[in-house]
């Protein structure tokens, strides 16, 4: 049987938790382009990425996934289209105490879903701000006549993140069966 390999690309604002959730699955030692944060007004974290973040992870059934990391930060904007190119699928998080979470997911729906076919969203920090309900995503979905498929995670779990890459195989497993 032919090994699968696949791509993809974890997008989304600074602080997200995209080079969390490489590192909570990579199962190869994350090769990461961290530096000390000097834009403290964007986001008061210690580090952040400069170039792309890259993992792997092998499934159950050999499938080997590659796993790329973009940088947040607007100034590495350039990286994107380049990160992208052959990605199967995008896993967008989101920030869910941001100051304005639904911008930026319009932000990186707008960027990445015309790059790359399939997008799948996972919001981060929820932990941070439970107060604040996780139906305005999907209500916001549903308003645009958008139907991605949505989860609340912490990066920091490996099953939780895990659980997005389950749902992309899923659903390209369906429409693998569909199509023969
Ligand atoms: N409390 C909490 N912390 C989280 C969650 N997800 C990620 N984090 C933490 O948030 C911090 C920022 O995560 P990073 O992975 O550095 O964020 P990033 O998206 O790579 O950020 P940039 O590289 O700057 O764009 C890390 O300390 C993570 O461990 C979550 O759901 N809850
Ligand atoms: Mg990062």
């Amino acid at each position: 049987m032919m090994q699968q390999r696949y791509k993809i690309v974890f997008s989304g604002p600074m602080g997200a938790g995209k080079s969390q959730a490489i590192s909570s699955i990579s199962e190869t030692a994350v090769f990461a382009t961290e530096v000390l944060n000097t834009d403290q007004d964007a986001h008061q974290k210690m580090l952040t990425t400069v170039g792309i973040d890259y993992g792997e992870i092998t499934l159950d059934d050999q499938t080997k996934i590659a796993l790329f990391g973009t940088p947040g930060q607007e100034r590495f904007q350039f990286i994107w289209p380049i990160v992208s190119q052959g990605a199967l699928s995008v896993i967008i998080l989101i920030d869910h105490t941001a100051y304005n979470p639904l911008e930026d997911l319009a932000i990186y729906l707008g960027e990445f879903s015309a790059r790359i076919p399939h997008v799948v969203i996972g919001v981060t920090h929820v932990d941070g701000m439970p107060e604040r309900p996780m139906s305005i995503y999907r209500d916001w979905l549903t308003e645009q006549g958008l139907s991605y498929p949505l989860f609340a995670i912490d990066a920091r779990k490996r099953e939780d993140v895990l659980l997005l890459i389950e749902s992309i195989i899923a659903s390209f497993e369906a429409k693998i069966s569909m199509s023969s």
